[in-house]
């Protein structure tokens, strides 16, 4: 298949084009498996294929975004990078991403596992659907990834050939450079709001000179502090989970980036959640143990973080960076958890300003979330967007003066409990 130009995948012509690869896994004959295009990204297509065996997802990049049409030209290396991306994660923290089972670059398209009953955990969230132990899997994931992705666990060569191997996701990054950290601070053709409603704090918010300083203080930091492989793109949507089991997927926009990065940006999107929830309540307080919840795993995402990464630094730190040569071997292991510690604090504070900027990009950019836009009630929905700007526009521009996750829940509880005014 390899060798025939790329060409995108049908329901119809699916079966006869991978049947090779998939009677084995499946069951023959072809034509009796079920096909169904499921993909609801911005980006790709995805199909479940089962047959009397088992099932599998089939994903196909499109050369274009999905989202916008093919006015939006994109390189179908994405799933290149994708596929490098899922087989790192795999190492680095076993079951966690669905198995790969076949890629081929040429036709731009990887075979998986299919991850069911899982649903995707952004619908669970609007639907007010709890999970239990998604917090430590989710933050167990962010440290064994960025750890093990870094100068603190890779030698030289293979870290350098890394880098320069994910250099090429140009396309990707871009996006999110674009995105979001610069398309929501000014009137950017593709940007939306949601309501005329948002009009009065979204004008404010284009207008505040520190939001755009710390925006672009943190887009620097994105593009240029290349400190560990990054998912990338780890929001609510990139995540399914079922009862006690939390997969992670979607990491075609994976670059070298900050430490920061994905935590930040996983931790937005249960604030996020967090807002949505009044615009789903029939009365008052409904959902107010659910909305708890995704407070506590936010802050649970973080704490679970944070020590994972410890207990790796003191466990697996055996990389370029802060060598046991120069520390524990020289009786100075305080000195190594001193610099445990101010590592730390950098990652909190990026991980805070990301959050904030991924709010607003949710909710003034081009890609939306489900949370938000399923609310029907105009007032409702632009009242609990315009909370969750204000608590982004906190966490950006603030990030450096936030002692800890109890000053953001404070935050959020103020905002939730008083409004915008
Ligand atoms: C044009 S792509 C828009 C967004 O969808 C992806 O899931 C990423 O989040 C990207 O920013
Ligand atoms: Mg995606």
């Amino acid at each position: 298949m390899s060798e025939t130009p790329y060409q995108a995948l049908t329901v119809e012509t699916l079966p006869l084009r991978l049947g090779a690869h998939l009677s084995e896994r499946l069951g023959s004959p072809p034509e009796s498996w079920r096909v169904r295009e499921v993909g609801d990204g911005n980006l790709n297509l995805v199909f479940i294929v089962e047959g009397r065996q088992g099932g599998v997802i089939v994903k196909q990049a499109l050369p274009y975004v999905r989202l916008v049409g093919d006015a939006w030209p994109l390189p179908l290396k994405r799933s290149f990078f994708e596929y490098h991306a899922l087989t790192r994660q795999a190492a680095r923290d076993p079951g966690r991403v669905p198995a790969v089972y076949h890629f081929d670059e040429a036709q731009a398209l990887t075979i998986m596992e299919y991850l069911t009953p899982h649903r995707i955990l952004r619908r669970d969230l609007e639907a007010g659907v709890k999970h239990e132990g998604l917090a430590d899997q989710l933050g167990n994931f962010c440290a064994r990834t960025l750890f093990r992705g870094s100068d603190l666990s890779m030698k030289t060569a293979e870290r350098k050939a890394d880098v320069a191997l994910f250099a090429d996701n140009v396309a990707l990054c871009d996006i999110t450079e674009t995105l979001v950290f610069t398309d929501p601070y000014y009137s950017a053709p593709l940007n939306r709001h949601t309501s005329p409603q948002l009009d009065g704090i979204v004008a404010q918010l284009r207008a505040d000179v520190d939001l755009k300083v710390a925006a672009q203080q943190l887009k620097l930091k994105y593009c240029n502090h290349a400190e560990t492989l990054l998912h990338g793109d780890l929001h609510t949507g990139s995540i399914m989970a079922h009862e006690g089991e939390a997969r992670v997927i979607d990491p075609e926009f994976a670059s070298y980036g900050p430490f920061g990065f994905d935590v930040g940006m996983l931790i937005a999107n249960f604030l996020m959640a967090y807002f949505a929830q009044s615009g789903y309540e029939r009365r008052p307080g409904e959902r107010d143990d659910f909305r708890a919840w995704t407070l506590d795993v936010a802050e649970g995402v973080w704490d679970r973080f944070r020590a994972e990464f410890a207990h790796l630094w003191r466990t697996e730190r055996k990389g370029i960076l802060f060598p046991a040569a120069l520390y524990e071997d020289q009786g100075h292991a305080l000195a190594a958890e001193q610099a445990l510690a101010a590592l730390m604090q950098d990652i909190w504070i990026d991980a805070m300003g990301f959050a904030g900027v991924e709010m607003h990009r949710r909710i003034l950019g081009l890609a939306h979330i489900a949370e938000f836009e399923h609310i029907e009630n105009e007032d409702a929905r632009a009242s609990c967007e315009a909370k969750a700007l204000r608590l982004g526009r906190h966490l950006a521009v603030n990030r450096a003066r936030l002692l800890g996750f109890a000053d953001v829940r404070a935050a959020a509880l103020r905002l939730e409990r008083e409004g915008i005014a």
